[in-house]
């Protein structure tokens, strides 16, 4: 391990995924440990889980030292864990974030950490949707579409030109992350499309490069009705968040957690530091 070489804080959100994170976890660690010259850490964030997850990372924990974890009650949603395990930024200098499943190879993720390293951005982005991105296993249909059709709102929305936000492969500086965490607020699934949008508010480079990706099957998205609407419903929370009329909508704040209580999602979360936003 070499001192000067940047170190890395990777997160992997995991809900409910004993079947699949052991090997994933063991793969990444090994992986790490050989080709990434500086401090690598690997932080699990669970939440929520009924099944033996916690007893699967802590067996992981147990044979490599990099890997360790953080575990919150009740269902905060993939977005949620990944606002409070973006709080431990401070520890490295580059973080990362990738799904439990395996679905991006660790040489994928280290390609985007070796461009993040290179200054080729501030936050640099797999995606599965340039011609170059090499799928090996293409996620369903179904999936696929859902996702054109996603991608068409957010780009209707913020204009960003990113092709996949959803990609579950991203690495980021510190100052980046520091900068944008306290405007992270949505705790579902647009999760990312909130950090990103902010990243680019805040005038931050967001690149997106073509990655290698392998769906897996076992997926933990419920996608119905509800999730899409949830989904479009977090986009319009995003709008408003940086629209000058944000504080009027103070008032609705009860409303809309009846409504993602409805929808059964996670709730946008309040501003760091006041009571309402
Ligand atoms: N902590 C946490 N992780 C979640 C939640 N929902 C999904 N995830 C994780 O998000 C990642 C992507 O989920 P996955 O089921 O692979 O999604 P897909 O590949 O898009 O179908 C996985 O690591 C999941 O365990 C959640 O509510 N909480
Ligand atoms: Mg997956």
């Amino acid at each position: 391990m070499s001192l000067t070489a940047p170190s890395l804080l990777l997160l992997v959100p995991a809900y409910n995924e004993e079947g699949r994170i052991g090997p994933v976890l063991a793969r990444y660690a090994e992986y790490l440990y050989h080709h990434y010259p500086g401090r690598a850490r690997i932080v699990v964030v669970l939440n929520g889980c009924w099944d033996n997850t916690l007893g699967v990372v802590r067996a992981a924990e147990q044979k490599y030292l990099s890997i360790s974890h953080l575990e919150f009650p009740g269902r905060i949603g993939k977005g949620g864990a990944l606002i409070e395990g973006l709080k431990l930024a401070p520890l490295a200098d580059l973080i990362g974030y990738v799904d439990a499943d395996g679905a991006t190879p660790p040489a994928a993720l280290l390609e985007l950490v070796h461009r993040c390293e290179r200054g080729e951005a501030d936050c640099v982005v797999a995606s599965r949707w340039l011609p170059d991105s090499k799928i090996t296993h293409a996620q369903p249909q179904k999936r696929q579409f859902a996702s054109r059709l996603f991608h068409l709102f957010v780009e209707g929305f913020f204009w960003m030109g990113i092709r996949d936000t959803q990609c579950g492969a991203k690495v980021m500086t510190r100052r980046a992350i520091e900068t944008v965490h306290s405007q992270l607020r949505l705790a579902d699934l647009a999760f990312d499309v909130n950090l990103l949008y902010s990243l680019q508010k805040a005038d931050f480079s967001v690149k997106e490069v073509p990655t290698e990706w392998n769906d897996q099957t076992g997926s933990k998205v419920v996608f119905n009705f509800r999730t899409s609407i949830n989904m479009l419903l977090s986009l319009v929370r995003l709008r408003l968040l940086y629209s000058p009329f944000y504080s009027w909508l103070r008032p609705l704040r009860p409303l809309e957690e009846w409504v993602y209580l409805k929808l059964n999602a996670p709730p946008p979360r309040r501003a760091p530091d006041s009571a309402g936003s």
